[in-house]
């Protein structure tokens, strides 16, 4: 198949997922057509049967926001037109899902069917899509869609409940590469971050408000109390400067490391003893199943779509949110424990097993092919009205 993916090329989890996507699918022999503003942070090889086509910015003085939903429309109907694009498959609903509407009407009048699936990742339902401000096209859009996925159960529950959908959510749970994200034991680098047998607690994040950073410091100057710890931030954003002042404040700054925006997360997750994720909503938690990948147990809020990912004492503890005494009294009960620590581990790993990437695409294909027959089958029924 050809297939067109629309994603952001960020750091975030749906960009991220989009291109793992992409990649397993060419390995599988499909051709895949990016159409996305810049190249995707986890596309970092050559693959003979991935291609990039970038949005440009459009800059004219009489803009003040460049126009990207119609840089976006006038990319994806060029691509599809001269690359012969099966299907689409746009990954955050805002603005992708309308402008992938937009642009399946274009191509409509130039005699080409374009079936447009569209897959929903959490804050472009649950945070920006509920604004007011864009709430009435993110739910046309929606039902626009001609098969529509959500990455977790909660998540669909969520876009049901607030939106009027018309559609059938198909869930379709976010995966992990298995063979990359596994416990790699590196001794050296352990002592790097733990130089006296300290345990590592790791939290990774885009540092946004929703991910709730300042409970997993609040929760961890209270483990430290108990249990020799260290902990290791990774990633960057807004919310890195309060959480640098809060260290200050708490006196903890010595036995925190803001690593920044790391590639090979995998490394670190691979000497951690606890993984933190706190968040204030969270449709899924990749950041999560990576760290149970790699035998890490998870302790984190009960948001979301994390209890279906972070089963409660079994691969790690899920609490309420904002409860940072829970949270740090669960962290000390099993870090204090090795043997519980180590059937945790074990647990977390084979959780993750369920979420292993040759179970998944086999999934997005056949939603592929779904959408394929059921748009050949409304054009083929329009012509013979007509005719
Ligand atoms: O977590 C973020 O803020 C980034 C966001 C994104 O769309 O890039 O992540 C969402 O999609 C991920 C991939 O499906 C999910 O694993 C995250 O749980 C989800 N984030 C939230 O719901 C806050």
């Amino acid at each position: 198949m050809k297939i067109g993916i629309v994603c952001y090329p960020t750091f975030g989890g749906s960009g991220v997922m989009a291109t793992e996507l992409g990649i397993g699918l060419a390995k599988k022999g499909h051709q895949i057509h990016f159409i996305s503003y810049k190249r995707p942070v986890r596309l970092t090889s050559y693959y003979k049967d991935i291609f990039l086509h970038e949005i440009g910015s459009f800059e004219y003085p009489l803009f003040e926001f460049p126009p990207y939903d119609t840089s976006l429309a006038s990319k994806i109907v060029d691509v599809a037109m001269h690359e012969h694009l099966d299907v689409l498959h746009v990954h955050y609903a805002i603005p992708h899902a309308a402008v992938a509407y937009m642009a399946k009407q274009i191509l409509k009048t130039k005699g080409i069917e374009l079936p447009v699936i569209t897959t929903l990742h959490g804050t472009d339902i649950t945070l920006v899509g509920l604004d007011k401000s864009m709430s009435s096209v993110v739910e046309f859009s929606i039902n626009q869609s001609d098969i529509v996925t959500s990455v977790s159960n909660s998540l669909k529950e969520g876009t049901e409940s607030y939106f009027d959908i018309k559609k059938n959510i198909e869930v379709v749970y976010n995966f992990v590469d298995l063979d990359r994200f596994s416990r790699k034991e590196n001794p050296e680098l352990k002592k790097v971050f733990a130089p006296n047998g300290e345990k590592i607690i790791v939290h990774t994040s885009n540092f946004r408000k929703v991910k709730r950073i300042e409970d997993v410091i609040h929760a961890y100057s209270k483990i430290k109390d108990s249990v020799q710890a260290n902990l290791l931030l990774i990633g960057d954003g807004p919310e890195r400067r309060n959480a640098e002042e809060l260290c200050r404040e708490l006196g903890t700054c010595s036995q925190i490391q803001f690593l920044g925006k790391q590639d090979a997360v995998e490394e670190i997750l691979s000497i951690a003893d606890l993984f933190m994720l706190p968040s204030q909503n969270e449709s899924f938690g990749l950041a999560a199943l990576e760290a149970m990948a790699c035998e890490v147990p998870v302790i984190s809020s009960n948001a979301g779509g994390l209890p279906e990912v972070n089963i409660d004492g079994v691969t790690g503890f899920t609490c309420e949110i904002g409860d940072v005494d829970d949270m740090a009294k669960k962290a000390i009960i099993l870090l204090e424990n090795e043997d519980m620590l180590t059937i945790f581990k074990k647990n977390a790993r084979e959780k993750a097993l369920e979420f292993k990437k040759s179970l998944i695409i086999p999934q997005y294909e056949k939603i592929y092919n779904k959408a394929i027959q059921s748009v050949a089958e409304e054009s083929k029924s329009l012509v013979e009205v007509t005719s």
